[in-house]
């Protein structure tokens, strides 16, 4: 780290865990980091909508339905917070979309994988939100207020999510034959690019040992890795589903499972728009953008119209 004066106070601040706030001197990079994931969240929590609202119209059951449209709301929501929060570090909404629609932003890789089968629905939410809820409880102790206060309250939602997908695989478990078969190969299919989430390894994360000395992160790629696959292998169990690595086994030394290598290639494909659902992603963000435009014209004429009204 630098040690202009600034910088050592803002990094003292740091240390004694105080929140830094929006108007509070801050390093360009720190800002720069800041918008750079909340923003990259955002984009998460936006396209994340795409592969379960496939199933919205074709939910079993009128109730499995409207649970699974409130969870698809909620997560645009938790969206249009972090855009929210983003703002307040100066950056423009229109120029965070306009980036993710050109292709330049990173969303999680692990909205680009397709939703063949209503079991997926129950494999999102019990893997993604739960791999989701790990990476943010920490983060409402992140070092930026708004972020750190904008957590809060998603996260009490992807606890909601993360039980309602473990609902599902329990009742596809405790099912026929099939049912009981569609939840394992939602598992075998979700479970690698889940564990991708967390990012590259420490050894390889660009961004991480910055991150850690400004309190953004709490926890490591690896450290959250280690917690998730901790955290699912007694629910599979309970679930009497196979977790799909070879190489899992508990290690009593550690006190920890040890597991396989992610594949990194496919990893890096994905990250950089090659995965299997990359183009469709973007095409689907694009045309809602562009189809929502009368909307937002719509919105500014009236805000326009009050606000003449409204001046003498
Ligand atoms: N996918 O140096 P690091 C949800 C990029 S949950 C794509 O390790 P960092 C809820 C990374 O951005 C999902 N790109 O980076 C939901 C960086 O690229 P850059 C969203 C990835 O930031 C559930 C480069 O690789 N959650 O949406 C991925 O220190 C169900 C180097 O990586 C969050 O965003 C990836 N998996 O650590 C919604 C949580 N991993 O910018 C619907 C907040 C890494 O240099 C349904 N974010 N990259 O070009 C974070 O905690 C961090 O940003 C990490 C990455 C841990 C994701």
């Amino acid at each position: 780290m630098s040690s202009t004066p600034s910088e050592h106070q803002f990094q003292a601040r740091i240390d004694a865990d105080q929140r830094i706030e929006p108007k509070d001197w801050m390093p360009e990079d720190y800002r720069k980091t800041l918008i750079r994931q909340m923003s990259q969240h955002a984009h998460s929590e936006i396209v994340g909508m795409l592969p379960e609202g496939n199933w919205i119209t074709r939910a079993p059951t009128l109730k499995r339905k409207s649970i699974l449209l409130a969870k698809v709301q909620d997560e645009a929501g938790h969206g249009l917070y972090l855009y929210s929060a983003a703002e307040t570090l100066g950056a423009s909404r229109d120029d965070l979309l306009a980036d993710l629609h050109a292709g330049k932003a990173k969303y999680s890789s692990i909205f680009n994988y397709p939703t063949l089968s209503w079991a997926d629905i129950g494999a999102i939410g019990w893997l993604v939100d739960g791999a989701a809820i790990l990476n943010q409880v920490p983060l409402c102790r992140t070092s930026y207020g708004p972020y750190a206060r904008a957590m809060v309250r998603v996260c009490k939602e992807e606890s909601f999510h993360q039980r309602q997908g473990f609902e599902i695989m329990q009742t596809l478990c405790n099912g026929s034959a099939e049912q009981k078969a569609m939840a394992q190969d939602a598992l075998n299919r979700w479970w690698w690019p889940t564990l991708m989430m967390f990012g590259p390894r420490d050894d390889e994360s660009a961004h991480t040992a910055r991150s850690m000395q400004w309190r953004i992160k709490r926890f490591t790629n690896d450290e959250l890795r280690q917690k998730f696959v901790d955290m699912m292998v007694p629910q599979a169990e309970f679930l009497g589903l196979t977790i799909p690595d070879e190489a899992l086994r508990w290690n009593e030394a550690t006190r920890h499972y040890d597991f396989g290598e992610v594949d990194w290639d496919e990893f890096w494909n994905v990250v950089q728009g090659r995965g299997p659902c990359n183009r469709e992603r973007l095409d689907a963000r694009v045309q809602a953008h562009e189809a929502g435009a009368w909307v937002r014209e719509a919105a500014l004429a009236h805000a326009a119209k009050r606000k003449a009204r409204q001046t003498p």
